[in-house]
């Protein structure tokens, strides 16, 4: 009986000790992942500090004091911003016509989309703030995820919006469809995608197209017959189509390229 208590005790104090061990190891192991934790937390939070702190003092025009004057011409950036003059450039520059960075994106869309003006890469991920807001992609987060793109188009102007968070980036004049075969109007997505479709029902190729969920129409470039004549450029502006939504060469690439199938078509 006795042998049988001291093995069980012996035995339970080596089970103690090795859980000791554990226990010692785990913590050092465990304090070891929290001062990671903490430091690559702090790194982070001093990240973000920074982007917010230099958005806040550069973007909203030094909203803490009406004194600062970033381009030294005598005005205030906060009174320049109003008058929608760039504070950036001490000429008499509105803010779209600025661009302080040289990164594409004008000093007004800077401010709409919260990127830093004075910085050509505002979330350091090696693109510029204009190509990633131009296609479609966030300026502030290297994640690939798109912002949302949107298409609207007015058939009275005859153009063509091509809109990013809200944001319109670009306008192309279009030629829709003629009186007897109206181009349909409402909210629509982009359906399919083809560098090259052809329409049986024409005879002709439309170049980059954008089929929206109507069915049989769509966005493309000018359309060129099989024996290579092109539709002219001069019909841009005007209603002549057969219903689908045609763009120049150059602009029907141009929206081809960035956005996706999903994308919305507003057309009023
Ligand atoms: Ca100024
Ligand atoms: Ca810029
Ligand atoms: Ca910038
Ligand atoms: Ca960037």
């Amino acid at each position: 009986m006795l042998k049988y208590f001291l093995s069980n005790y012996f035995m339970n104090r080596r089970i103690n000790s090795l859980l000791f061990l554990v226990c010692i190891f785990s913590s050092f192991v465990f304090a070891k992942i929290t001062r990671a934790e903490i430091i690559t937390d702090a790194a982070t939070k001093s990240k973000n500090q920074y982007i917010v702190y230099s958005v806040t003092d550069q973007n909203l025009g030094a909203t803490s004091s009406d004194e600062i004057d970033t381009d030294g011409d005598g005005y205030s950036d906060q009174k320049e911003i109003k008058n929608n003059y760039s504070p950036y450039n001490s000429k008499a520059v509105k803010l779209d016509k600025n661009d302080a960075d040289k990164d594409g994106l004008n000093d007004s869309l800077e401010l709409k989309f919260k990127t830093d003006p004075l910085n050509p890469d505002s979330d350091s991920d090696g693109y510029k703030d204009g190509e990633e807001v131009y296609w479609g992609y966030n300026p502030l987060s290297s994640s690939t995820k798109k912002l949302s793109q949107q298409i609207i188009i007015n058939l009275k102007t005859q153009k063509l919006k091509y809109l990013v968070s809200g944001q319109v980036l670009k306008e192309f004049l279009i030629s829709s469809g003629k009186a007897s075969m109206k181009t349909p109007t409402g909210s629509f997505k982009v359906i399919n995608k083809s560098k090259k479709a052809w329409s049986s029902a024409y005879k002709l190729w439309m170049p980059y197209w954008l089929g929206f969920s109507t069915g049989s129409y769509g966005i493309h470039e000018l359309p060129v017959w099989p024996n290579g004549y092109r539709e002219g450029e001069n019909h841009l502006g005007k209603p002549v189509s057969h219903g689908c939504v045609r763009l120049g060469i150059g602009a029907a690439q141009y929206i081809y390229e960035r956005v996706g199938v999903g994308t919305s078509i507003l057309i009023n």
